[in-house]
This record gives C-alpha cells, structure tokens and sequence, in this order.
C-alpha cells in the first residue's frame, strides 16, 4: 500500500468514529444522519422545499419524533380560547427565575394553548430581560411599566407612623418588616395590577412568579374551566397568615362589611376564615403567588370599595398587609363558596411548599415531578383541611 492508500484509510477511519461517537452522544444529530431518516426525507420531500433542519435543531427531532409534528394536536389545542392572560410581576433582577418560571409553565401548559403573557414592573425591563423572556415562547409578551401612583407610597401616608410601623417589625424580626418596596408590591398586587393599561383588556389572568415550578403537564385550559363553571378565584395552597403583619387588618374588614351588607354574598366562604360569624379571624388564606382569577371580580363594585377603604385605612404602610388575605377575604365574603376553585391537579411549588395532588390518577396522568407524600395540604400550618371541612367534603 502506498502512502496516498494509507493516509485515505486513517481518514476514513477518523471519520466514521467520529460519527459514530456523535451519532450516540447527540441524539438530534444521530436522528439528522441515520439512513432510515435521510431515506424517509427523500422520500417525502417535496423538490424545492428548503426548511428540512438537519442540524438537530428543529422542533421535531428535538422533540424526538422524526416525520412527525411533536404534538399531533398542538394547533388543535389553540381552537377555543378565553381572553386570558399570564401576568408575571418581576424585577430586572429576577430575570433569571423568570425565565425559569415561564419555561415550566410553556413546558406543561401553555406551548399547546399559546396564551399570551404580560410583565410588569416599576422600572424599565432592560433590553436583555426582554431578549432572554421572549424567545422562550412564541406566544405574544408585552411589557409593561407601572404607572407611579400604582405603586409608590400615597402622600397622605404619614411617615412617621410608617416608619415607626417598620422598625416594630424589625425589632419583632417579622420577615420583610423593614422593606417599604414589599409594601409597594403587596398594595400594587391587592389594588392596581388589574388596572394596568396592559392588563384591562383582558378579563382572566394566571399570575405567576419568577422562580416557582409546574409539576404536572396541565392537559385542559384551566382558564376555560373556571369560565365555564362559573368560578372567580382559584388556589392551588391555603394557609396561616402572620398575626403581625395584619394586626387590625379582621377589623378593618369587618367595618367595612358593616357599613356595606349590599356586597356579600349569599351562600359566602366566611366560615372558612371565622368560626365566630366574623368575630375573630382564623387567618386561613389562599397563597397569593399562584391565582387564576377573574379581574371582573377585582374590578367590580364590591372589591372597588373594598379596597379602597382598606387603602384608606393605611395598613398597607402601617402594618404589612399582604395581597394575599386581602384577596382571598375578598373572595371569601363577595363571591359565593361555590365559585372558588381549588385546582388540585396543578401541581405547584413556591418555595418552600408545593401542592402535588394525592390522587394517584391525576399523578400519574400529569407525569408528575413532585412527591404527593411532600404535598403542604395536611401540614400542620396548611389550613386545607379546614377548606375541606368547610365545603362539606370530609
Ligand atoms: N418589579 C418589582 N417586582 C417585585 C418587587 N418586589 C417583589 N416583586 C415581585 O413580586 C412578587 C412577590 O415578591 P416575592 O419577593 O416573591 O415575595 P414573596 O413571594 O412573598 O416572598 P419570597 O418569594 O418567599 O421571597 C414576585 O413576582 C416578585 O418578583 C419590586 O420591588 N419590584
Ligand atoms: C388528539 O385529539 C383527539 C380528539 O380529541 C384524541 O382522540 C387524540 O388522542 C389526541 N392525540 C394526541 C396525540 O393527543
Ligand atoms: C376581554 O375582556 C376585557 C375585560 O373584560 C374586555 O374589555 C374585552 O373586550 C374582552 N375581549 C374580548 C375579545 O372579548
Ligand atoms: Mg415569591
């Protein structure tokens, strides 16, 4: 063998292991370049037609499914849709939970019902926030700026007493005592996100925050459902608020209740939260972060009113008031029980709880990542036994 011979074979050699080697370690690229496909490719293809990825990186060999689309009903899935969207309130800072929040939720949900998404934050997002969100999904995303007024401390909130209120709970160690912008974020959450420009054309939304997790693919619109069985509210966790953070915040409520009876509701969740009739206030609430909700309801006569009454009072500032017993009081004494939802196929982690249904249908059907056995509903600072009891259900 001469030379020229030896080398061609070395080469040769070099080549074939190196695809071989690829071929195993890259899947899109052992797909791309196995001769069944390259034959079904020639095949099918019409002359002509340029779009074939053979790097590995389209949709479908991604998706591992060569010759087909990787969900057969993925368009289908889009036919019906409620005017919906997700609302994801953030920081710039919080850009990398972000992303890893709106990847979960595409993941499980919503790359086959395509809805659309609105950020919001106080600040400008910078150009990479809106670089490194949108290319995560192809459904339409708006970002948004909050108005001042919708976020900052009113002027009639008397400072002094503000801050007397926030060295109190530092002193008591009460977690985000001392942060005035946790203050502007829980009000802008009870009162204004609805109101955002953004916002009002829509009438339900998903809220969602940055760093949370999906667990189980949700395989039906769950905005639809909510629709369709009349519902304004939904949660997937309830428990215990802080005492400290909502001293006078039952008071309060109950003045208001006083002075308008026209807005409760026949057949209300007030049991759930009082087993006095509204005497004392048990704390039970629905955590906030995960919401699928109706913004009629936030919008309408009763919570207008509420809220504005509440703001009047200055416990947003003065105390910490939360959004989350704000609305799910709300919900409680101004919609029917029947018309809140408890989603128990969602499974959902907010640091550090998750909800991950025991029901071993549903687990199984959602190709569930949590453990049903770490689910906070039976825990003890979980008030969901409570909301069983209350809805007659055990
Ligand atoms: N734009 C903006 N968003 C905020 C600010 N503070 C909080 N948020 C957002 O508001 C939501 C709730 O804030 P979190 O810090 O998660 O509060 P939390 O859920 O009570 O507490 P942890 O998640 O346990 O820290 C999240 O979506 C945050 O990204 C803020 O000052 N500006
Ligand atoms: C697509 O939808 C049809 C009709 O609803 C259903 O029978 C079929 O199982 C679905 N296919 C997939 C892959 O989900
Ligand atoms: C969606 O809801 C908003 C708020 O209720 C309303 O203004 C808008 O017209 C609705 N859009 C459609 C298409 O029904
Ligand atoms: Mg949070």
């Amino acid at each position: 063998m001469n030379t020229t011979a030896r080398y061609i074979i070395v080469v040769l050699a070099i080549i074939i292991s190196l695809h071989y080697i690829v071929s195993f370690s890259h899947e899109g690229y052992g797909r791309a370049t196995s001769l069944s496909n390259i034959a079904s490719k020639l095949k099918h293809q019409p002359s002509g037609a340029s779009d074939t990825d053979i790097t590995g990186n389209s949709d479908t060999s991604y998706y591992g499914l060569p010759g087909n689309l990787p969900f057969a009903n993925e368009t289908l899935a889009i036919n019906r849709h409620a005017n919906a969207t997700f609302v994801i309130l953030a920081r710039n800072s919080d850009l990398q939970g972000t992303v890893r929040s709106v990847r979960e939720i595409e993941d499980r949900f919503n790359r086959k019902y395509r809805y659309p998404y609105v950020f919001l934050n106080e600040e400008p997002f910078t150009d990479e926030f809106k670089k490194r969100i949108s290319v995560l999904s192809s459904a339409k995303m708006e970002f948004g700026l909050i108005p001042k007024e919708h976020w900052f401390q009113p002027d009639w909130i008397d400072e002094k007493k503000a801050t007397a209120g926030r060295e109190k709970m530092v002193a008591d160690k009460i977690i985000y005592g001392g942060s005035v912008s946790y203050r502007n974020m829980c009000r802008f959450n009870s009162g204004f996100f609805f109101r955002h420009p953004l916002m009002e054309k829509y009438r339900w939304y998903w809220r969602i925050e940055p760093d949370v997790h999906f667990h189980c693919d949700i395989d039906y619109d769950p905005f639809l459902y909510m629709e369709q069985n009349k519902k304004i509210y939904s949660f997937t966790i309830t428990m215990y608020e802080y005492e400290a953070t909502i001293p006078t915040l039952w008071k309060t409520v109950m003045d208001f209740a006083k002075k308008h009876p026209e807005y409760i509701a026949k057949d209300n969740a007030l049991g759930f939260m009082s087993s006095n009739n509204g005497d004392t206030y048990n704390l039970c609430h629905f955590w906030s972060n995960f919401e699928i909700a109706d913004m009629e309801f936030w919008r309408g006569p009763a919570y207008t009113a509420f809220f504005d009454y509440l703001d009047k009072q200055g416990g947003f500032y003065y105390e910490r008031w939360g959004d989350a017993p704000v609305h799910s009081i709300a919900a409680a004494l101004f919609a029917s029980k029947d018309q809140i939802h408890f989603f128990d196929d969602i499974g959902y982690e907010h640091n550090p709880y998750i909800h991950c249904t025991k029901d071993k249908a549903k687990w199984e059907k959602g190709k569930c990542s949590c453990d049903p056995a770490r689910s906070f509903d039976y825990d003890g600072y979980s008030c969901f036994s409570k909301w069983e009891t209350f809805m007659g259900k055990r």
